[in-house]
């Protein structure tokens, strides 16, 4: 209630980021009254305790030591960064400043894509907060965190049963000083369809009220008219345009030239024409080969004037050696993870990159051990996602072959398990490519990747090979995701549509060939209040208005979990997955200044309905829930 009512007053909407309005409003400290939230956090606990985290079981909860987190005096002042470049100069002068610089500057991906891509998305809020301001202030010449946008905003409502926005809001107090960068799927927003454009006008300019600076903004198609919207929406919020140009197919392969230098030029220009104030390049699977990278900056750095900003991740195992190409032909930014979060799906390593760069004019300013000591906090932290990890042990170079994007691998496998295709699985990642092939050699990131995968299931999992859908595709009833792709909705892909292929898949249908933003009906955000209302029961902020808006029954489902138990991004992350060992006590601060005290006594035995008595004590008085034992 405190962020709700925060999120509502009139200084903190006008965008200042002074905070000693809240000091001076007693109104932002009036509640809701709370029903009994100690009980409802015992149901949680109880439930999780037996039934274990949906989708893994009741598996017993490991010990774990506390994560070390650097020790920092909270009392001296956060070290200024980029955040009061852009707010002094406005994104044309931090793109100024960007391009004067001589060291190569890095973003930090640890708080976004790399747990998206090595641990499903899942890390939860509370681990982010214990570490943002130690990261604020040991890494305060980073050029950006990104921490935002792509997956972790549905994962959050969807698994985590938390807010994002709440998320974005603790971050940005705790890490006043570094610019926040989110991922932006263009029209798809953070979701994976198009929506209306006051929409996603809306979620742009709400997210920089929130505290995002920096958007990297893609179309999954490089569709450059699907983009244009969302750069101009962030220009008008005064925030960083990144348009970024997704990297796919080889310039060094000259059998196949669609996505050749020539392309990757022509596209760059494009973006900053469209009003980039920098070009990202988004090697979202990781296919730019060293080389390819140095021919690829070089000739763009004469090509733009904007700084460029380098994306990739490390699965083939090369990707500082790509890194280090890009920063001899000159690239401003690049994408890394720290240490202990790095590599394989994830980002190159930072302090790999560091001590590769030992000798260059173009080495980072950055305090190593700082950096180090930040690895130990993630090390200790990424044990409580391990029934997340991918599986992956090794570099694995087969990428180049299936093209899949670092965070759709196990995502797929996922998938492919699930309807039983689990020992068939390198048939898919095979078919993976020559579904890319039959679509005209497309760009494959989400949501186009997503509609690759479907399609390469499909065929695996009814044994049909090529030559079966040009015969008997007339009678096949396809994915409903490869036929909207089919029928334009997701944009126009570079050189068209496969023409036959799209007839067989359309079966009659008509295509659209213009912006599917343009014939969407706008949301009516007014009846949309309304709605919200009464269904919510409490006062709408406009981020739940967003989030219904993009995502309806996720926003709903997230809203029954808070009704049934409350704010759960409270508890410490292994109790949230596991519930509580027998005799286990724990501490949970569900407020500022307001801490309850949890002992679990005992468990007593299922009964002929189906449930069981969970004893605890809740600060020092006997309490019991019954919960329902499902397995
Ligand atoms: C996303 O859209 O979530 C991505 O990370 C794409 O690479
Ligand atoms: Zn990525």
């Amino acid at each position: 209630p405190f962020l709700e009512n925060v999120v509502q007053h009139k200084q903190f909407l006008s965008g200042e980021y002074d905070t000693t309005f809240i000091d001076r409003s007693p109104e932002l400290f009036v509640f809701p009254k709370r029903k009994d939230r100690g009980t409802k956090m015992l149901a949680y606990i109880a439930d999780r305790t037996i039934n274990g985290f949906e989708g893994y079981g009741n598996r017993k909860k490991p010990s774990y030591s506390k994560p070390r987190i650097p020790i920092i005096k909270h009392s001296e002042p956060i070290p200024g960064g980029t955040k009061q470049i852009l707010n002094e100069r406005g994104p044309e002068g931090l793109a100024s400043w960007l391009k004067e610089r001589n060291e190569v500057l890095l973003t930090d991906t640890t708080f976004r894509d790399a747990h998206q891509s090595l641990l499903a998305t899942r890390v939860r809020t509370k681990d982010l907060e214990n570490i943002a301001e130690p990261t604020a202030r040991l890494l305060p010449d980073l050029f950006s965190l990104e921490m935002w946008g792509g997956a972790t905003f549905d994962v959050s409502y969807r698994f985590l049963n938390e807010d994002p926005w709440e998320r974005l809001l603790k971050l940005r107090a705790k890490a006043p000083n570094v610019l926040f960068q989110m991922l932006l799927r263009a029209s798809n927003a953070v979701g994976y369809k198009n929506y209306p454009d006051n929409l996603i006008r809306e979620f742009v300019d709400k997210s920089a009220s929130a505290g995002i600076d920096v958007f990297r903004i893609f179309d999954s198609l490089n569709w450059v008219e699907g983009m244009k919207l969302a750069i101009h929406s962030v220009r008008e919020s005064g925030k960083v345009a990144e348009a970024a140009m997704c990297y796919t197919g080889d310039i060094l392969d000259s059998s196949r030239p669609k996505y050749d230098l020539a392309y990757y030029k022509k596209l760059a220009l494009e973006l900053q024409e469209a009003g980039a104030h920098i070009l990202g390049i988004k090697d979202m699977a990781g296919l730019l080969k060293p080389e390819a990278a140095y021919q690829l900056i070089s000739s763009l750095k004469e090509t733009v004037d904007i700084p460029i900003h380098l994306h990739t991740h490390d699965t083939s195992g090369n990707g500082l050696f790509t890194y280090a190409k890009a920063i001899e032909a000159g690239v401003d930014v690049v994408d890394v993870a720290t240490g202990s979060m790095a590599g394989l799906t994830s980002q190159p390593s930072a302090n790999s990159l560091y001590y590769a760069l030992e000798g260059s004019e173009r080495k980072p300013n950055l305090d190593i051990s700082a950096y180090e000591e930040l690895g130990h906090f993630w090390e200790d932290t990424r044990k409580y996602y391990q029934d997340f990890e991918s599986g992956m042990m090794a570099p694995h170079t087969e990428v180049y072959e299936h093209e899949m994007p670092g965070g759709q691998y196990s995502n797929l496998q996922q998938q492919a398990k699930a309807v039983g295709l689990g020992h068939r699985w390198d048939e898919v990642k095979s078919m993976y490519r020559r579904v890319n092939d039959m679509f005209g050699d497309i760009v494959k990131v989400t949501p186009s990747s997503k509609i690759v995968g479907d399609m390469a299931l499909y065929m695996v999992q009814n044994d049909l090979n090529e030559d079966d859908i040009y015969e008997k595709g007339d009678s096949l009833d396809f994915p409903d995701s490869v036929v909207e792709f089919f029928q334009g909705y997701l944009g126009q892909p570079y050189g068209g549509f496969p023409a036959e292929l799209q007839r067989i898949i359309l079966k009659g249908r008509e295509p659209i060939t213009v912006r599917p933003g343009e014939l969407l009906e706008p949301v009516d955000f007014n009846n949309l209040k309304e709605t919200l209302f009464h269904s919510l029961d409490r006062q709408v902020t406009s981020f739940d208005m967003i989030s219904y808006a993009l995502y309806p029954k996720v926003f709903m489902d997230h809203h029954k979990f808070r009704e049934q138990y409350g704010d759960m991004s409270v508890l410490d992350t292994p109790t949230f997955f596991y519930g509580m060992r027998l005799g286990e006590e724990i501490e949970v601060d569900i407020e500022q200044g307001k801490t309850l005290i949890v002992k679990l006594v005992s468990v007593g035995e299922p009964q002929i309905d189906g449930t069981r008595t969970v004893y605890f004590e809740l600060n020092g008085q006997p309490r019991e829930v019954v919960v329902k034992d499902e397995n």
